[in-house]
């Protein structure tokens, strides 16, 4: 038996997490979740969705397949193309990504919007906190005045000037139904979700299918090097993409995919 067949479970700060453990990524990524549900950011129904998530990844590898690296292209040179930008955070993209997701904003002048399936006045002030925490100037979601339309009152709060006014959005493990109504009202959505088949990825006009603790960082470093490409090329990215092909290539690396 290894030395690590035993998964270290009580572990009280991530960097107890031996880097050199098979499973180092998902169990840093299990202890973020935890500690995010424990700080009250995560809702505990973000552990049934980590874990899913995670069935997904070790089936993929857990490694981003050429499509989904090809889909963080496009998605870079979209939100470069924006005029109004919005990345939606959640509890466990909270929990898992923040400086991520605000270096991303700063890079491709987005705004930071929180945007809870289950949401509560306590867990959106602790998200911002934590975001503001890991450097966020400005987090949007706090007094969410606008509605999407078509979906039940809570889900669908969103702020007037955030969400509501974008043109493109970032939805990582976005809920079906809100997904499916952003794209009603017009918005261009990116989203991001390990299982290829979940309505959210299906009704996105960029889905990327890959785990989010490796999607924003690969967004962010394309976004740098487009940062000086004209629009032209920026929309000829965009143009090449192919979405129905990203979500089969994804499928088909789940289904029938070696083992490394
Ligand atoms: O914080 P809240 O209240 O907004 O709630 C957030 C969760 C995620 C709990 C809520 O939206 C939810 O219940 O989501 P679902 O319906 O469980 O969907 C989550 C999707 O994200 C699933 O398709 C998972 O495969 C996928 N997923 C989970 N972890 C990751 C992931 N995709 C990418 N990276 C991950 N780390």
């Amino acid at each position: 038996m290894s030395e690590y067949e035993t998964v270290p479970a009580e572990v009280d700060e991530e960097d107890e997490i031996p880097p050199d453990h098979p499973r180092y990524e998902d169990l840093v990524t299990r202890h973020r979740i935890e500690r995010g549900v424990e700080n009250g950011i995560t809702h505990l129904q973000g552990m049934h969705a980590e874990g899913r998530g995670s069935a997904f990844d070790y089936l993929l590898g857990e490694r981003t397949i050429p499509s989904a690296r090809e889909a963080e292209r496009t998605a870079a040179a979209q939100l470069l193309l924006a005029d109004k930008p919005v990345l939606s955070i959640n509890g466990n993209v909270a929990a898992l990504v923040p400086g991520e997701m605000v270096e991303l904003a700063d890079v491709v002048d987005a705004d930071l919007e929180i945007n809870l399936f289950n949401r509560t006045d306590e867990r959106i002030d602790a998200i911002a906190t934590h975001l503001r925490d890991h450097g966020a100037k400005r987090v949007l979601g706090q007094t969410a005045t606008a509605r999407i339309p078509n979906l039940d009152q809570e889900r669908a709060k969103v702020d007037e000037d955030g969400i509501y006014a974008a043109d493109v959005v970032v939805v990582p493990l976005e809920d079906g139904d809100r997904a499916e109504a952003l794209g009603a009202m017009g918005k261009t959505e990116i989203v991001i979700d390990l299982n290829p088949l979940s309505r959210s990825p299906q009704v996105a006009d960029i889905p990327i299918v890959d785990n989010v603790i490796r999607a924003i960082p690969n967004v962010t470093e394309f976004a740098r090097e487009l940062a000086d490409a004209d629009d032209h090329e920026l929309r000829d990215i965009v143009a090449d993409f192919d979405r129905d092909d990203a979500l089969t290539s994804a499928e088909d690396a789940i289904r029938s995919g070696t083992l490394a």
